[in-house]
């Protein structure tokens, strides 16, 4: 657990990253990094919902009074994580399927998405950390102007990268289209 001041983020975590498992980590990376780059004070919690039910429990009965407010819960094979804590809480789950497996993540992602109506979880790709951890700012922004101010810029820079790579292929003699306006 971290309260925040480790990562560079300062103050209570108002996201909860919660792991299926110690072996999941470096695949939830980019939600830590992602983060860390809005400066979202987040926590990390290892619970599985098969293996630690009890966990689970607990967990999702601590959010609220924590002042967390979206929860990413990541998870591969049956990834039955991210709804049972949605199943507990008021505030907003991301399930975040992991990849690997026998069937590649696909099982994960099906448990996350085909929720039973009244049960919502917000779903990513399989693997999909990065955007993850977008969603819960895109969340979180809509209530502050100043994280708001900070995805806009996100999204303008990568506006920006892409055209950058646009020229770069026409220096390499591609005829690239351009805009006429
Ligand atoms: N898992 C753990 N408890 C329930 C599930 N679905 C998932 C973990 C991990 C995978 O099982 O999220 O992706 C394998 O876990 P482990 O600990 O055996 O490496």
């Amino acid at each position: 657990m971290n309260t925040g001041m480790e990562n560079g983020t300062v103050g209570a975590p108002l996201v909860g990253v919660v792991l299926g498992s110690a072996s999941d980590l470096d695949k939830a990376r980019p939600v830590f990094d992602t983060l860390e780059e809005f400066r979202v004070p987040y926590d990390v919690a290892i619970i599985s919902a098969h293996r630690t039910p009890d966990l689970v429990e607990e967990y999702a009965r601590s959010v609220s009074g924590r002042g967390v407010k979206v929860v990413i819960a990541a998870a591969g094979l049956a990834a039955a994580l991210p709804g049972a804590i949605a199943a507990l809480v008021d505030i907003p789950v991301i399930g975040l399927p992991l990849g690997g497996g026998p069937v590649m993540g696909v099982d994960a992602l099906l448990s996350i998405t085909d929720m039973p109506p009244g049960v919502p979880v917000a779903g990513v790709g399989i693997g999909g950390a990065k955007n993850a951890a977008l969603l819960a700012v895109r969340v979180l922004a809509a209530y502050d102007p100043c994280l708001k101010a900070k995805l806009a810029a996100f999204r303008e820079k990568m506006s920006l990268d892409v055209r950058d790579k646009a020229a770069l292929i026409q220096e390499k003699g591609l005829p690239v289209w351009h805009r006429t306006r």
